[in-house]
């Protein structure tokens, strides 16, 4: 079987505790659902980065203490909203840098360049679509020191060992003296937390069922989606935000591409995704832990998330 995906479902749905990865969640219809997350009220991540980033543009560049010109690397582009803010800063001042977006999707970096060429014509852009370390490895050639971004929180959705492997990563395909800002969603509230995860409308629901759609789609299975529910718990000790899919009744799924039917008991869960909650002692243990230094914690007013800029040592 050459087929990541259908391999990862054969796994995870044949496992004593079924799981599914979140990675999956991003197919053309997850991505607009996720859009639509971005959007809520309740999901206050987006807001409150995109505050750090348009409010404390130029403390986050005074304290790269970076020579010109240097590189701005960012993983995971998107459409590029998060970033605008800063970007803008730069060009408005005049500030000598290339800007390098890098997203698995062609689709997202052709709007992006779009978007960015009409809103900031003098920006200097550099797009590559592909793997980020092959990207990395090519970038940690250049003559000019980079800042890397990684925002938006998506550290939260790596369990713990593989949140410092991502992290040792990235460092090894740094230059001492190159920076990382690195987006946290911080604990706070339960409350908070609870709602941004489980919101009223449905929203998030529909974010994980789509799960079950896209391997509908792709791998010829018979998922009914009536037949299951979302369920999603904070933990508030951990700072786990743990995501579920839960059958509402005793039920069997033929999934063609594995060749297998798989059973569900009633009110079995599938373990979807974690959406980890840091505490800033937490960021600092991992920044320490993945050979990094943190330079500072740059918060929202309402002290909900941080985007922290460290420095590899
Ligand atoms: C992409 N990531 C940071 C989001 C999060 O908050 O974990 C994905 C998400 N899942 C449910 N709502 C949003």
């Amino acid at each position: 079987m050459t087929n990541n995906f259908a391999q990862d479902v054969l796994k995870g749905l044949t496992a004593k505790s079924k799981h599914l990865s979140s990675k999956y969640f991003y197919d053309d219809n997850g991505s607009r659902i996720f859009q639509e997350i971005m959007n809520m009220p309740e999901y206050y991540l987006t807001d409150a980065e995109f505050e750090i980033l348009s409010m404390q543009s130029k403390q986050i560049i005074d304290a790269l203490q970076f020579s010109t010109p240097f590189n701005i690397v960012e993983l995971g582009a998107g459409d590029g909203f998060k970033t605008f803010k800063l970007l803008e800063y730069l060009v408005n001042n005049d500030v000598d840098f290339n800007y390098m977006p890098i997203d698995i999707s062609q689709e997202a970096i052709d709007i992006l360049v779009e978007r960015l060429g009409e809103r900031l014509p003098n920006l200097n852009i550099r797009p590559k679509v592909g793997d980020y370390f092959e990207i990395l490895k090519v970038n940690k050639q250049s003559d000019f020191p980079s800042l890397l971004l990684f925002l938006g929180g998506n550290i939260g959705n790596y369990q713990s060992g593989k949140a410092r492997d991502l992290l040792n990563l990235f460092n090894d395909n740094m230059k001492i003296g190159d920076k990382l800002l690195i987006g946290f969603d911080i604990k706070k509230n339960p409350i908070i937390i609870h709602n941004a995860y489980y919101d009223e409308h449905g929203i998030t629901k529909r974010f994980n069922l789509n799960l079950l759609l896209r391997i509908n789609r792709e791998l010829g299975a018979d998922f009914k989606i009536d037949d299951f529910d979302f369920y999603c718990h904070y933990n508030p000790i951990t700072g786990d935000v743990k995501s579920y899919i839960v059958s509402l009744r005793k039920q069997s799924v033929e999934i063609k591409a594995i060749n297998k039917t798989i059973e569900f008991d009633y009110n079995e869960l599938i373990w979807t995704e974690l959406s980890k909650k840091y505490s800033l002692d937490e960021i600092r243990n991992l920044a320490k832990a993945s050979n990094f230094q943190l330079i500072t914690n740059l918060l929202d007013c309402k002290h909900y998330f941080t985007d922290s800029l460290w420095e590899k040592i």
